[in-house]
């Protein structure tokens, strides 16, 4: 594998994030594709014993210095060719904007087109694309003709597979790809359990008090950190615009729920909402771009009573607004009724299904019940519809689920909707640890990604609390890349090892730097070790503060790999005498950093 470089001869010391803030040891490189225009990014991080490490890299061109990015502009349509290339989808000018007096709410400004998206991007004037006379344009209708797409090669790229795996994936329904005609601007990544497992972090909590600089801003740090798709669940005023710049300046997926749009757009009020309006909502959604959309058409009339009796109820946002509207004109769920029409829309723009757990147990006690596992049912056929229509469709789950009761979610899972990916959130395996709920998830989230979930929803601190700042943002994509990458490593996905390995030797070495820079945050890594060593020979020094210079593991077996030589019987017998010398000292393990 060639790795180009993208560094200029200006900016040798590396990656300049989208902050400012310097995140040292690494530069990005591509590893180029069959074609010029297919260039995979990686992050290649240098060690100080001259070897590179090359690792996933979801940071978009924000960390390529030969890449002059500017929000204002949006990033490059890096998918533009291959997509008009292909021959089946064709510009229009968008529906007509709606008379004023329709009785509807507008939060877009978008009524008419082409002319509002202009005031937003004046650089880039754009038509909305979709597949000619309502045709299938997915990636699943191409994996199944047997062709293999750049999206699908610049994946394998990305995964250490060949092309042919990934097609296959995708045409048996178990991978998704999600990649809508109108957002070019992705570099494609793919979600299913033969790849590696990947991370979604949720954006967008209210438009009213954040700027859509901020949006964006938080979508690149997510991003900076690790997470592989970005859920805008933005509601409020501009909603329309934050998503416009937030997809103009993503390089991952976006996802979104169209139902807290289309509730905006009736004020709120459960009851008032309409098939055509939510599909309104969809198709205005679909022309922006965004990739995979949560649809919760699995909760249906006769599952809400199941939901009375438990501890927690509904605690699906999506879910509970379906119940409401179900219950109020005493009618079936109209995603369910309307889901072949529905399919119809998403496959003209290729935009992927999150089927929705709208019954999603909210409690250990409501874990894997009656009304959980009845929707998990609907899914599964619901999933059998989307795949006649060659939309590709994952399918979401919990949730709170204790860890004995987690297995079962999956095994189902993939039983009902034909190995489809699942894509989960957490789940929380207790729910005494408010302000840990990354924790409680996270272990929820390694436990259900091993055994095959394909996508994990991350978890914040503020889980139950309140609204995630960028702190609570960055620690919950690190957990759960903690959790995704655990789970990589127990599943034997090719390359995972070899991160752990280039960690374990430079940690064993003493190479410091290395260990910080090949962290999963290299910026907390550094920062705990300067505060209690701060001197910049501690960087080189061959024990930390945790142990001291005498006690240090790491150390004892390297001196008595020098003294002793390697046999068995040597390295214990020089085991033995370092005990001796320890008990000498009053078998203190942490000793005042003084000493
Ligand atoms: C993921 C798995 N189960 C739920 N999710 C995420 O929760 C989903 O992708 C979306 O980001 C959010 C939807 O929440 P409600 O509306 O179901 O509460
Ligand atoms: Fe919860």
């Amino acid at each position: 594998m060639t790795i180009q470089d993208a560094r200029t001869p200006a900016s040798d010391q590396d990656g300049t994030s989208v902050d400012g803030e310097r995140t040292p040891g690494w530069h990005k490189g591509y590893v180029q594709g069959s074609r010029p225009d297919l260039r995979v990014p990686v992050r290649q991080v240098h060690l100080t014993n001259g070897k590179d490490v090359t690792l996933y890299d979801t940071s978009g061109p924000y960390t390529d210095p030969t890449v002059d990015t500017d929000v204002r502009r949006g990033l490059p349509p890096l998918r533009e060719n291959w997509i008009i290339g292909r021959g089946d989808t064709e510009e229009y000018a968008g529906r007509p904007a709606r008379p004023e007096d329709d009785g509807i709410k507008h939060t877009s400004p978008r009524g008419g087109g082409l002319k509002n998206l202009d005031a937003v991007f004046p650089g880039r004037p754009r038509l909305p694309r979709r597949g000619r006379d309502g045709q299938a344009v997915t990636q699943l209708a191409y994996a199944r003709r047997g062709e293999i797409t750049p999206e699908m090669e610049y994946v394998a790229i990305r995964e250490n597979v060949s092309p042919e795996v990934v097609r296959e994936e995708i045409a048996a329904g178990r991978a998704v790809l999600p990649a809508n005609v109108n957002h070019p601007e992705i570099e494609p990544m793919i979600i299913g359990k033969r790849f590696l497992v990947k991370v979604n972090a949720n954006i967008g909590n209210s438009a009213v008090t954040s700027s859509i600089e901020e949006e964006v801003e938080k979508m690149t740090w997510a991003t900076k950190w690790g997470a592989d798709t970005v859920m805008d669940l933005s509601t409020g005023r501009n909603i329309h615009t934050t998503r416009e710049w937030v997809l103009r300046n993503s390089p991952v997926p976006i996802g979104t729920v169209p139902l807290y749009q289309a509730l905006e757009k009736v004020d709120g009020r459960a009851e008032d909402l309409t098939w055509e309006i939510y599909k309104d909502t969809v198709i205005e959604q679909a022309e922006q771009g965004v990739d995979y959309m949560t649809v919760h058409a699995g909760v249906l009339l006769p599952y809400v009573p199941l939901t009375a009796r438990r501890k927690t109820g509904i605690v699906s946002r999506g879910g509970s607004i379906m119940a409401a509207w179900c219950l109020a004109h005493h009618k079936e769920n109209f995603l369910y009724t309307n889901f072949e029409e529905l399919c119809e829309i998403l496959a003209t723009y290729d935009v992927t299904y999150s089927l929705g757990d709208g019954l999603r147990p909210g409690s250990i006690a409501d874990a894997n019940d009656e009304a959980q596992f009845a929707e998990l049912r609907t899914l599964g056929e619901l999933n059998t519809i989307a795949k006649r229509h060659n939309v590709q469709t994952m399918i979401e789950g919990p949730g709170h689920v204790p860890m004995h009761k987690i297995k079962e979610n999956i095994d189902l899972q993939q039983e009902i909707c034909e190995e489809a990916p699942f894509y989960t959130l957490g789940p929380l395996t207790t729910d005494v640890a408010p302000a840990y709920d990354h924790i409680t998830s996270g272990i929820g989230a390694a436990m259900i990604a091993w055994w095959g979930t394909a996508m994990l929803c991350y978890v914040t601190p503020k889980e139950h609390l309140g609204l995630p700042n960028r702190d609570d943002v960055k620690t919950g994509v690190i957990t759960y890349k903690i959790a995704a990458h655990a789970a990589d490593l127990a599943k034997g996905h090719p390359g995972a090892q070899e991160w752990d390995d280039a960690l374990s030797d430079a940690r064993f070495e003493f190479r410091w730097e290395d260990q910080f820079n090949l962290a999963l945050d290299p910026v907390t890594a550094r920062e705990f070790h300067d505060e209690t060593l701060p001197a910049e020979p501690a960087k080189t020094a061959h024990f930390c503060s945790m142990c001291g210079p005498k006690f240090c593991s790491m150390k004892i077996s390297q001196d008595i790999r020098r003294e002793h030589g390697g046999t068995q019987q040597e390295i214990e017998a020089g085991m033995a005498e370092k005990s001796k010398e320890f008990a000498a000292s009053g078998n203190r393990v942490y000793l005042p950093l003084a000493d």
